[in-house]
């Protein structure tokens, strides 16, 4: 089987690159193939290079607490381009301060991704299964709708 394509980033105007680095080499190491746009990355760029490589997965990071807004209307664009089915995740540190992880679970659910990885549970050991699976359901989803 061909490798799975995933793009990963860090959007906005975050600069932290050291979580990205290590999702990275997690996902190489796990048989995906990597598009990493690394840091500073707009919500256009990710559909650009989901688009260009025909990834099944955008996985975004944030870290410096402004992910709603980056991340605002982004499930809707993905959708307007094209980008549908796409597995949509996120991790980090969503918001600024320390907010109830359910909460902010939830309303990162709400906005359209398809899960949330909120420190501390961002174990990364059982995500290359879980997004093989949340990609498989998403080309089973297609198939039955042609
Ligand atoms: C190093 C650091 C910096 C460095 C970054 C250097 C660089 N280029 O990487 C510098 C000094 C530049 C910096 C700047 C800032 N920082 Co800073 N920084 C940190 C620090 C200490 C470590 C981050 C790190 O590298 N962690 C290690 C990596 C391995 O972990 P990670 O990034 O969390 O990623 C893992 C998981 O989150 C998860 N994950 C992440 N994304 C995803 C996505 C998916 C799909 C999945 C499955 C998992 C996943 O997997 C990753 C790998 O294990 C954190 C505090 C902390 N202890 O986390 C603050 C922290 C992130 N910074 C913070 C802040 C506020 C800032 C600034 C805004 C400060 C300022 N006022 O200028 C700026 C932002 C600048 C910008 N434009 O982005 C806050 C954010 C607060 C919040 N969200 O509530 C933190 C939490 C510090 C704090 N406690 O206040 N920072």
């Amino acid at each position: 089987m061909d490798k799975m394509q995933v793009v990963l980033g860090v959007i906005g105007s975050d600069c932290h690159a050291v979580g990205n680095k290590i999702l990275d080499r997690f996902f190489s190491d796990n048989g995906y193939s990597v598009t990493n746009l690394g840091v500073m990355v707009s919500q256009d760029e990710f559909i650009d290079a989901a688009i260009e490589t025909g990834a099944e997965a955008i996985l975004v990071s944030s870290l410096y607490g402004h992910a709603e807004i980056d991340c605002e209307g982004f499930r809707e664009r993905c959708i307007e381009r094209g980008l549908d089915p796409i597995v949509l995740y996120i991790g980090g540190n969503l918001v600024v301060g320390k907010n109830d992880r359910a909460i902010v679970e939830k309303q990162f659910l709400d906005m359209g991704f398809d899960r949330v990885f909120v420190p501390p549970n961002t174990e990364l050991i059982d995500q290359a299964e879980i997004l093989q699976e949340d990609i498989l359901k998403n080309r089973d989803l297609s198939t039955r709708a042609i």
